[in-house]
């Protein structure tokens, strides 16, 4: 066994060094099986003092690193390519008692963010990120790809609910900002700069979030829709009627007719829909009443239903949630996540099945989203071997649009060759300097945001 293997050993205990390739194997493919390789060996330390060192043991050798949370990410950014070693921080699971007070709360790198939600609610509170992933999704690939979810319209994407960090940087160093003092203008913040920045700049730990209140009322519709334009016209009128507004998830008939057939479900309503928008209001009482004169006022609404119980809400929402499962249950999708500017969302939409038909012929494409972000997630299925031709001509379309190639999921490995078409030649040259800076020798993921060489 190689003398890293044996000094990674004395560190974590012989049991957290996977070596064997069938124990490696689960860290060493994504979610959706499109991103896979090999690692020389899988740790998992217990705890930060833990991660520093086998960071500080792995620096010295010049070995490089990958860094993977719940192995939920879905840009590749948690897969090693073949050299390095897998540092999984599943382990750093511990949350510290909510500070009701603060309304704050200390949280591992590995604690899920379904425990996460379920700790601040026994406390009264609650977080201000949900996404389908719960149940693996951990706070370190949280913070490490500012993630979005359902909720960024009423409390914005990770970066907002996170006041300070601990983090361990590419020589072992521990930098640690707990606090969580709501005004600290003491320099730079290495904390907004970590977030986001997809494991390429520092180990992140422990982090301290924000919480929010706990809104026990709740209602849901589905709202069946002529198109993107409706749809848009009635997040308009509803950011300006609801007060409780939570949610605005847009999805289109082939994607919710994929989630039928995958979750067993009726048809939404009698006559079928181009678009639906599922809209979600939250409130210390019920919303219902709100929500129901919003729709019965509002003429863009061809068909909808209104749910408050949980599982009524959890019913409708699986017309939106369960996407991503039907769509992978389908195939391996080539995966992209853009945004655009509002108003240029119903021609993005448009333009989409023709630019994908002129490179893949026969390719399915579905598309859903947050549509307050102007934040479509577009898959496409029997791509077969033409999904970089794929990804070329959407992030392309998207450019055109001014808009992002990455809204939520990061860029990850999976979009790094196309990162220029999202920031300036200056804008990249800056973020380089900030790599290294904190990374000099480029051992921290590798590949992940800027391709290798390039
Ligand atoms: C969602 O909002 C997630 O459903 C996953 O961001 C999107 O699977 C996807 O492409
Ligand atoms: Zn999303």
């Amino acid at each position: 066994m190689s003398d890293l293997v044996e000094r990674l050993r004395e560190i974590v205990g012989d049991v957290h060094v996977l070596v064997d390739p069938d124990l490696r194997a689960p860290y060493e493919t994504d979610w959706t099986r499109r991103f896979t390789g090999t690692a020389r060996c899988v740790v998992r330390p217990a705890d930060t003092a833990e991660v520093a060192a086998v960071v500080a043991v792995c620096a010295g050798a010049g070995v490089p690193l990958v860094v993977q949370g719940g192995n939920t990410g879905l840009v590749g950014a948690g897969i090693p390519t073949g050299s390095e070693v897998l540092i999984s921080l599943t382990r750093l699971a511990g949350v510290e008692p909510v500070d009701v007070l603060e309304s704050q709360v200390t949280a591992g790198a590995g604690v899920t963010l379904e425990n996460l939600q379920r700790h601040a609610r026994a406390a009264g509170l609650d977080f201000g990120v949900d996404l389908a992933a719960r149940s693996a999704a951990t706070v370190g690939g949280l913070v490490a790809t500012n993630a979005g979810g359902i909720r960024v319209l009423r409390y914005g994407s990770m970066r907002a609910q996170v006041t300070g960090l601990e983090a361990v940087l590419a020589d072992g160093t521990v930098v640690s900002r707990l606090s969580g003092l709501a005004k600290d203008n003491t320099g730079y913040d290495l904390t907004q700069l970590l977030i986001g920045s997809e494991g390429t700049l520092g180990v992140v730990t422990r982090a301290r979030l924000r919480l929010v209140p706990l809104l026990s009322g709740r209602a849901v519709a589905l709202v069946g829709l002529a198109s993107t334009e409706d749809a848009l016209a009635l997040l308009s009128r509803a950011r300006d009627r609801l007060p409780g507004l939570a949610a605005a998830e847009v999805c289109y008939a082939d994607g919710v007719a994929l989630v039928r057939s995958y979750a067993g479900l009726p048809a939404p309503f009698a006559t079928a829909f181009p678009v639906y928008l599922l809209i979600e209001c939250a409130g210390r009482t019920d919303p219902t009443d709100e929500l129901v004169d919003l729709l019965g006022a509002a003429g863009e609404v061809g068909d909808a239903t209104v749910a408050s119980d949980p599982a009524g809400r959890t019913r409708l929402g699986t017309y939106r949630e369960a996407h991503t499962e039907a769509v992978s249950a389908a195939g391996i999708p080539v995966k992209l996540d853009v945004s655009v500017p509002l108003r240029e969302l119903p021609s993005l939409v448009a333009q989409l099945p023709p630019t994908v038909d002129a490179v893949a012929p026969g390719a399915r494409l579905v598309v859903w989203g947050h549509l307050n972000e102007g934040n479509l997630h577009v898959n496409v299925l029997d791509a077969g071997a033409r999904g970089t031709e794929v990804t070329d001509a959407v992030l392309n379309l998207v450019a055109t649009h001014r808009g992002s190639i990455s809204s939520e999921h990061g860029v990850g490995r999976a979009k790094a060759r196309w990162l220029t078409l999202s920031r300036s030649p200056a804008e990249v040259a800056v973020m380089r300097q900030i790599k290294m800076a904190l990374d000099p020798a480029g051992l921290l993921n590798p590949g992940v945001l800027f391709s290798m060489g390039g």
